[in-house]
């Protein structure tokens, strides 16, 4: 079933708070107010989006390194988010995870981790904790391409598999691990084709289409409601920038490769559906003005809030 027009505006917002977050927080890298490295989303917002609008505010999600856009796309509050990243008391964790680990247990978001590829088994832990508790919940782990040739992936994969856990296991595959092609690391075109080692299905989607990632989800969802198991969906997308906030990305990828994915920008071409859908030119444009005023909001919440003061250094320390 698609989304009606009202999901597919509350779509597009969410698109555009990521992609406006996210500039807004290169912009406070470059100032130094952001004490960790920060890995940005900018050009894969259809992905986070698209999964996330297919899941219930009761399901989960676990992501990476790369993990803000996910966090938002699930629901939590982009002031304590942004707290977070800058490291302060406000933040989701109280400042003691920052970008890399940013995560909201209470919105769902159970672990986020730059150790690539640890995500992949413990999502199969939750999907085995859901199946327990006997619920109709779901799970929706995010990984890079690179995550797919840890061994995480293998024995996460097999064993959610094999014991039919409702995990949506999705591949962002933006064809660079770091500075490493997909082409230098792996010979198969898919990721998505590893799925038959496993038994699974796996599907590749165009990652910057917000509606056919919306879709797969859907199904995937549909399958690991009702007990069949985990789906592998892979999301050809691009990440704009570097690595991380302090890479500036052209070293390792031709110019024109990056040029010719930013004209492919996943917002613009969504904002063109809506357009042909009759949604009009205002309505977007207040949409717009919202998403800007919500987060410079989140930016100015996070800026005047205090860092955690000496006596927390070992709270929250097992
Ligand atoms: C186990 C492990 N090996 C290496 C690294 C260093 N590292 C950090 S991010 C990254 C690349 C990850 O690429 P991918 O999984 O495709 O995700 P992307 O960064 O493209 O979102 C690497 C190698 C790490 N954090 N963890």
């Amino acid at each position: 079933m698609a989304p009606s027009l009202d999901e597919m505006i509350q779509m597009y917002r969410k698109m555009l708070e990521i992609r406006r977050f996210e500039e807004a927080i290169a912009d406070l890298y470059h100032r130094g107010e952001v004490p960790s490295s920060a890995h940005l989303y900018i050009g894969q917002e259809a992905v986070a989006v698209g999964v996330c609008s297919a899941l219930r505010r009761d399901d989960y999600v676990l992501t990476t390194h790369r993990g803000h856009a996910h966090n938002i796309a699930k629901g939590v509050s982009m002031r304590r988010l942004a707290a977070e990243i800058l490291g302060k008391a406000t933040g989701l964790c109280k400042g003691k995870g920052g970008s890399m680990r940013a995560s909201s247990l209470a919105d769902g978001v159970v672990y986020a981790c730059p150790i690539v590829g640890s995500n992949i088994p413990i999502a199969a832990g939750v999907g085995l904790s859901i199946k327990l508790r006997g619920t109709d919940q779901v799970v929706a782990c995010f990984f890079g391409e690179g995550a797919s040739n840890i061994g995480d992936f293998h024995e996460g994969i097999n064993l959610a598999a094999l014991w039919r856990l409702p995990v949506l296991y999705v591949c962002e595959n933006n064809l660079y691990a770091l500075s490493v092609s997909q082409r230098r690391s792996t010979l198969v075109e898919d990721i998505a084709s590893r799925a038959s080692a496993y038994g699974i299905p796996g599907v590749v989607v165009d990652g910057n289409d917000v509606l056919a990632v919306y879709e797969a989800a859907r199904r995937a969802v549909e399958d690991a409601r009702g007990g069949r198991g985990p789906t592998l969906i892979e999301c050809k997308t691009y990440r704009w920038l570097g690595h991380h906030a302090g890479d500036p990305g052209f070293a390792y990828r031709p110019k024109e490769e990056v040029e010719a994915w930013r004209e492919r920008c996943p917002i613009k071409r969504f904002r063109r559906v809506l357009l042909s859908r009759g949604v009009t030119e205002e309505e977007l444009a207040s949409v717009e003005e919202e998403v800007e005023e919500a987060v410079r909001d989140a930016m100015d919440f996070a800026l005047e809030s205090p860092y955690p003061g000496p006596e927390e250094l070992l709270r929250d320390v097992y």
